[in-house]
C-alpha cells in the first residue's frame, strides 16, 4: 500500500510493512508471562525491539487474553505512563494498547502517537479523544468482552461481519472529525474468534484490505499458532507466528503486531527481496 499512516508528528510510509514490538507491563500476558512488568525491564525491552528494528512499540498494560483479571483504569496508567514517557523521549513512536480514555489520553500527552483499541473505539469518550488528537489509530474487532469472547463465537461469514464492523468504526471516526490517514483497522485475531475463524480471516484478508484502510495484523504466539503446530509454550511459538506474518503481509496487510521483531523484521526483508528480485 501507498501512502503514510499519520501518527501524531510522525509520518509512516507505508511503503514497506511496518513492524510494531509488543511491550505487555502486565503480570500475566498469555505471551511473556510478565518479563516487562518491571518498568526498567520494560523500557530496556522497548529499546532493544527499536534496535532491532521496529517501526513502532505498543505498550500495554491491560491483559487481554481469555480469563485475564480485572484492572482498573487508574492501576493500568501507573504501569504504562514510565514505559511511554521514556521511550516516547527516546524519539520512539509509543503505541499505547487501552480500552479506556482515560488511560489513553494521559499516554498521548505523555508522548504517544498511536492508540491502539481492541474495543475498536466503541466507547463515545474514545472517539470524543480521538477527535480531539492527531494521534494515529488503530480500530480493532473484538466480539464481546475479553472474559466472555471465547464462549462458542458463531459467525455467518466472519470475514464479511468483521470488515462490515471495521468499515463502520472508522467511518464513525471520520465523521466525528479524524483524518482518514490517521486510521489502521485489524481483524482481532483470537478476539472471539476460533482456529477456524482467524484462518478464515487471513486467508481472506484481501477483502478486508480492500474496504481501503490499511491493516495491521497481531498473530504472533496467538493460541491458533500452537494449535496448528502442537507448540504449547506461548515463548516457542516463534516460526509459525512468522508464517503468519509473513502470509498476512502476503495478502496485504501494512502492519504486524509481534513479540519476536528482529526474526520478523529479517524474514520480511527476505520475503521483500524475493518480490523485489533484489536484496537492497
Ligand atoms: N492482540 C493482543 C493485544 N492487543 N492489539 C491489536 N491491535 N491487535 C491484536 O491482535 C492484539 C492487540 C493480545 O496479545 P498480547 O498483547 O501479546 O497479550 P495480552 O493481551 O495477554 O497482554
Amino acid at each position: 500500500m501507498q501512502g503514510a499512516w499519520l501518527c501524531g508528528e510522525h509520518e509512516l510510509s507505508l511503503a514497506r510493512p511496518l513492524v510494531m514490538g509488543i511491550v505487555n507491563v502486565t503480570p500475566d500476558s498469555f505471551s511473556d508471562g510478565g518479563t516487562n512488568f518491571d518498568p526498567r525491564a520494560a523500557i530496556a525491552s522497548g529499546q532493544s525491539m527499536l534496535a532491532d528494528g521496529a517501526d513502532l512499540i505498543d505498550v500495554g498494560g491491560e491483559s487481554t487474553h481469555p480469563g485475564a483479571g480485572e484492572v482498573t483504569p487508574a492501576e493500568e496508567l501507573a504501569r504504562v505512563l514510565p514505559v511511554v514517557r521514556d521511550l516516547a523521549a527516546l524519539g520512539a513512536v509509543v503505541s499505547i494498547d487501552t480500552r479506556h480514555a482515560e488511560v489513553a489520553s494521559a499516554c498521548v500527552a505523555a508522548g504517544a502517537s498511536v492508540i491502539n483499541d481492541v474495543s475498536g473505539f466503541s466507547d463515545p469518550a474514545m472517539v470524543a479523544l480521538a477527535a480531539s488528537c492527531d494521534a494515529g489509530l488503530v480500530v480493532m474487532h473484538m466480539r464481546g468482552d475479553p472474559r466472555t469472547m471465547q464462549d462458542e463465537p458463531r459467525y455467518g461469514d466472519v470475514v464479511a461481519e468483521v470488515s462490515g464492523y471495521l468499515s463502520a468504526q472508522a467511518g464513525g471516526l471520520e465523521e466525528a472529525g479524524v483524518a482518514r490517514e490517521r486510521i489502521v483497522v485489524d481483524p482481532g485475531i483470537g478476539f472471539g474468534k476460533t482456529t477456524a475463524h482467524n484462518l478464515e480471516l487471513l486467508r481472506r484478508l484481501e477483502e478486508i484490505v480492500a474496504a481501503g484502510y490499511p491493516v495491521l495484523v497481531g498473530a504472533s504466539r496467538k493460541r491458533f499458532v500452537g494449535e496448528i503446530t502442537g507448540v504449547s509454550e506461548p515463548r516457542d511459538r516463534l516460526a509459525g507466528s512468522i508464517a503468519a506474518a509473513l502470509e498476512a503481509v502476503e495478502r496485504g496487510a501494512s502492519a504486524v503486531r509481534v513479540h519476536d521483531v528482529a526474526e520478523t523484521v529479517a524474514a520480511l526483508a527476505v520475503a521483500r527481496a524475493i518480490g523485489q528480485g533484489t536484496g537492497e
